[in-house]
């Protein structure tokens, strides 16, 4: 029998050849790193997980499209963006994942969400394998008619690789509701199928379904909530910090409302705002949802009870609970130090891999209760994949059916990666839980599917 170090030596070889294999994709190591550095306790235990090849496979997306984007603005000017989608693993179903609009988006970034992807959706026992896409194009200032052209010419390239039974993409950073309206009203005119499957995130209206806009940012709080419930506490009366102010944090901060906590803070790439009364969602909807402006106005509008701290760090806020809900690596060594320093009881990842690696051990080693993205943020894709159904279906579900599905998965995700981690001598660590339960799932699937 293979011991575990001996193991670990052979997943560390591996980890060196995906450096050098993929150069220049910072995040996708890391994100590699992550989930290689906590797999050596079930490969040990289960021999056919060591066959050679498995995880190298795992770790090569089937299939990568990089596509040139040209549109024009509104002075008729061309611009040129790079698109992008990774298809991973379609081992448990039909490939699934957002896009994202932002800037800093490349391949690197888009393998390492499309990665993590695999094992979230793996830990929702539905039946989605990991994709991720996007673009460098920033929706920041631009007009709606300028989005509307850059979505058409998005999808021009990007609809003969996805469809109901192949790809399904839905939002993620710089994609929300309006995206996803133009990117379908383009798949629909250039196929000539009313194909209600082949996004999700839709509008109300017209195949979306109930609860997806909240999901993530409710599955997210319920996710916290259960890490609390093994410590005998609950949300009522605790204090949290939530970075961000796009879709995942404004319905974070929503159900953490609703259960009874004070959420203080919200932030954008401008800063912060603190507010000691709690963030009132009416006006952060407003701002954000309505105006798309920046946080800055919600400090200007609220009155005394909130401040905004231009640049500065969220993760300053003292609070018992943190929901990074923003981007990658944004809460790094020192933000946990203080956060720990602060009496913080538990963080739970609404974004994806917002903690660096350093973060998550500090925390870890602090005892702090510490909700790994690929399982806290799971509630997004989740209730995509239930509007998948009810498309399939041609039925709508009433929000009270999608919320309660939602918070069933939400438990299901909490026992398993909690059992699974002291399965694997690892109690209360929900990092290695929810890597081991993600991968054997996977693993499974294409053991039995055979070398493709
Ligand atoms: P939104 O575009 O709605 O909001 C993103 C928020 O994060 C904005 O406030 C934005 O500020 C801020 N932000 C983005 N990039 C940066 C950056 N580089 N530095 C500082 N602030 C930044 O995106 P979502 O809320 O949908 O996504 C947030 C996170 O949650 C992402 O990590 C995403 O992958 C993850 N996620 C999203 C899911 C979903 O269903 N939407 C599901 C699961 C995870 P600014 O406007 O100034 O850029
Ligand atoms: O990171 C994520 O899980 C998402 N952006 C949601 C993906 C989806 O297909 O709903």
């Amino acid at each position: 029998m293979t011991t575990r170090s001996e193991t670990q030596s052979t997943l560390d070889h591996l980890l060196t050849e995906i450096e050098l294999r993929n150069p220049a994709q910072p995040e996708f190591h890391q994100a590699a790193h992550e989930v290689l550095e906590t797999l050596a306790p079930v490969v040990a235990a289960r021999p056919e997980y060591a066959e050679p090849g498995l995880i190298e496979r795992l770790v090569e997306p089937e299939r990568q499209v990089m596509f040139r984007v040209p549109w024009q603005d509104d002075q008729g000017r061309v611009r040129v963006n790079r698109g992008f989608r990774v298809e991973f693993n379609s081992a448990l179903g039909p490939y699934k994942g957002g896009l994202r609009f932002h800037p800093s988006v490349n391949l690197g970034v888009i393998k390492f969400l499309g990665f993590e992807q695999i094992f979230k959706n793996a830990l929702t026992g539905l039946g989605i394998g990991g994709g991720k896409g996007g673009s460098d194009f920033d929706p920041h200032g631009r007009s709606d008619a300028e989005v509307m052209r850059f979505c058409q010419s998005f999808m021009t390239e990007l609809y003969r690789h996805i469809g109901e039974h192949t790809d399904v993409p839905a939002g993620d950073i710089g994609v929300g509701g309006r995206e996803i309206g133009y990117l379908f009203g383009q798949y629909r005119r250039i196929t000539n199928r009313w194909e209600s499957g082949v996004l999700t995130g839709k509008g109300q209206g017209w195949g979306g379904s109930l609860i997806r806009p909240e999901a993530t940012g409710y599955g997210n709080v319920l996710f916290a909530a259960a890490m609390l419930r093994e410590r005998g506490e609950d949300l009522e009366g605790q204090t949290a910090v939530v970075s961000g102010s796009g879709n995942v944090a404004i319905y974070t901060i929503e159900k953490l409302t609703a259960l009874g906590a004070n959420a203080v803070t919200c932030s954008d790439s401008s800063g912060y705002v603190v507010d000691e009364k709690g963030i009132d969602l009416d006006l952060l909807k407003q701002i954000k949802e309505v105006e798309r402006g920046r946080v800055d106005a919600y400090a200007e509008r609220r009155g005394a009870s909130a401040r905004f701290v231009p640049g500065g760090s969220v993760w300053d806020v003292p609070a018992d609970l943190a929901l990074p809900s923003a981007t990658q690596n944004e809460l790094d060594e020192n933000a946990a130090a203080t956060l720990i320093r602060n009496g913080v009881k538990a963080v739970s990842e609404g974004a994806n891999m917002p903690a660096t690696p350093e973060a998550v051990h500090l925390l870890q080693q602090a005892g702090v209760a510490f909700g790994p993205g690929k399982a806290a943020n799971a509630g997004g894709v989740a209730v995509s994949a239930l509007e998948m159904a009810q498309n399939h279906a041609r039925t709508s579900w009433t929000a009270a059916r999608v919320e309660e599905e939602l918070a069933d998965i939400m438990t299901s995700i909490h026992t398993t990666c909690h059992e699974t981690a002291e399965r694997y001598d690892a109690p209360g660590d929900y990092v290695t839980g929810a890597n081991i339960a993600g991968f054997e799932r996977v693993a499974d699937a294409m053991l039995a599917q055979g070398v493709i």
